[in-house]
């Protein structure tokens, strides 16, 4: 039946509030802005662009596209893999519309995509979806993405960067007021934020 199809969302996450999103946008902002003033990013400027000398403006790099969140299931509008027994779980009904904080806990740049990583409480976990289980680690908000990305990279890029942390990758850190900047190969930063960022966000979900 057509109908009982198009009821399953795109995806399911933990959406914004609105003042929120501000916050984190300029959050980005100023993110971008103390990258670009680093000596050491300057240095691997070059993998941000492709030709030698362009100038490299991150804020126009990587546009905010909708609506600040973080997806817990795509669904894909009953398409993906295990969409419906998620839509159906009886703890994502419940929680449905339900309103907790998200811990922003880092940022993440790389030449395809900004984002900030999610650290994901006890109750939280209980709706991200069994199958994933293992990626819990991938949780997080798509600040931006460049042209012809797209916003799916960003938790791939995410998980790689945990990965080379995990393997024991050192990189080259960078001590900020706000954290512990490191930079991994192929213009992959990190920014471990010293106090996680708390925001406001409501457990829904998303048709467009
Ligand atoms: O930035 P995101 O988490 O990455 O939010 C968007 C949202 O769904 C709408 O496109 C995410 N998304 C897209 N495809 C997938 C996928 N195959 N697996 C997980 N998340 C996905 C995308």
């Amino acid at each position: 039946k057509p109908h009982e199809e198009m009821s399953i969302p795109l995806y399911f996450g933990w959406f914004l509030f609105r003042p929120v999103q501000e916050k984190v946008s300029e959050m980005s902002m100023n993110f971008f802005k103390t990258l670009t003033t680093l000596e050491t990013f300057k240095k691997h400027l070059s993998d941000f662009s492709d030709k030698e000398g362009e100038e490299v403006v991150l804020e126009q790099s990587f546009k905010a596209k909708g609506m600040l969140h973080c997806t817990a299931k795509f669904t894909n509008y009953g398409k993906a893999e295990g969409a419906k027994e998620y839509a159906e779980k009886k703890v994502v009904q419940e929680l449905y519309g339900s309103v907790s904080d998200l811990s922003l806990s880092a940022l993440f740049i790389t030449p395809r995509t900004v984002g900030a990583r999610v650290s994901l409480t006890e109750a939280q976990l209980q709706l991200w979806p069994e199958d994933a289980e293992k990626e819990a680690d991938r949780a997080h908000v798509t600040l931006g993405h460049a042209e012809g990305i797209p916003a799916v990279q960003t938790g791939y890029d995410l998980l790689e960067i945990l990965l080379l942390q995990k393997a024991g990758q050192p990189g080259e850190t960078v001590e900020l007021d706000s954290g512990t900047l490191t930079y991994y190969d192929g213009g992959r930063w990190y920014l471990a934020l010293k106090e996680p960022v708390s925001a406001a966000a409501c457990f829904s979900s998303y048709y467009k």
